[in-house]
């Protein structure tokens, strides 16, 4: 691991302590609202992240495998936040509790057969990896045929709903291809630079949407509180 690396690593753990932060203030502003305590587990997609992160600088749980290195806390990070980041969307849809398990499970599976796949060699690896981007695109149907049935006539409602639908539809998609590109797949960028991409979308994929939330919060007020 280079020094830029752990560098990078730092830097993203104290962008995520901004994500928090948002939540935090967030939770303040939805006084009175009926989802502010579902709502408050949205500092944990920033919080988990923000831990591991750290994790990440001080090399616990990098390990290296049949030649490959696994940063361990990287899939962790993903296995316990990426389910989070799909339901919440069914969350704001309105879907029902059977869709957001759904969804939640089927990202869960994405992630532990892509960590397989990363350790796995010759034709096992494709074979998960395969499976993994099965998974993947069936989050898509979950976004853009089962969750929009469900999403209430309200424009702030409706707004977040495609803001979250698009911003994960279309960032999730550089990870498979990253992944494919690195020390994983054909090996064509090197493990630093891959590195460096993943910092830059686990930010991308997790403060701005945090922010969304607190952007069109008023999704989330009766129009008596609407006003704060
Ligand atoms: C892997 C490799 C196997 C095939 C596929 C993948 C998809 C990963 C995704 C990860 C998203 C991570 C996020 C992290 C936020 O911090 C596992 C790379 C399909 C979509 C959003």
């Amino acid at each position: 691991m280079t020094s830029a690396v752990t560098v990078a690593y730092g830097l993203a753990a104290a962008a995520f302590l901004v994500g928090v932060g948002i939540a935090a203030v967030l939770y303040t502003k939805l006084e009175g609202s009926r989802d502010r305590s579902r709502l408050a587990a949205l500092a944990v997609i920033p919080g988990f992240a923000g831990i591991s992160y750290v994790a990440m600088a001080l090399g616990i749980g990098t390990v290296t495998i049949n030649g490959t290195e696994l940063v361990g806390f990287r899939y962790v990070d993903w296995v316990v936040t990426t389910p989070l980041l799909v339901g919440f969307i069914g969350y704001v849809a309105g879907a029902s509790r059977r869709a957001i398990a759904g969804v939640m499970l089927a990202d869960a599976l994405m992630i532990a057969f892509g960590t397989g796949a990363v350790v796995a060699d010759g034709t096992l690896k494709w074979a998960l990896f395969g499976v993994s981007s099965a998974f993947h695109l069936s989050l898509f149907a979950y976004l853009y045929v089962v969750f929009p049935r469900t999403v209430p006539n309200d424009p702030m409602q409706k707004g977040l709903f495609s803001l979250l639908k698009n911003h994960v539809g279309l960032l999730w998609l550089a990870y498979p291809f990253v992944w494919l590109m690195g020390p994983e797949g054909i090996a064509f960028a090197g493990a630093v630079g891959t590195a460096m991409t993943y910092v830059f979308l686990d930010v991308l994929a997790k403060v701005p949407y945090v922010y969304f939330f607190y952007a069109r919060r008023q999704a989330f007020m009766d129009v008596t509180s609407a006003s704060t």
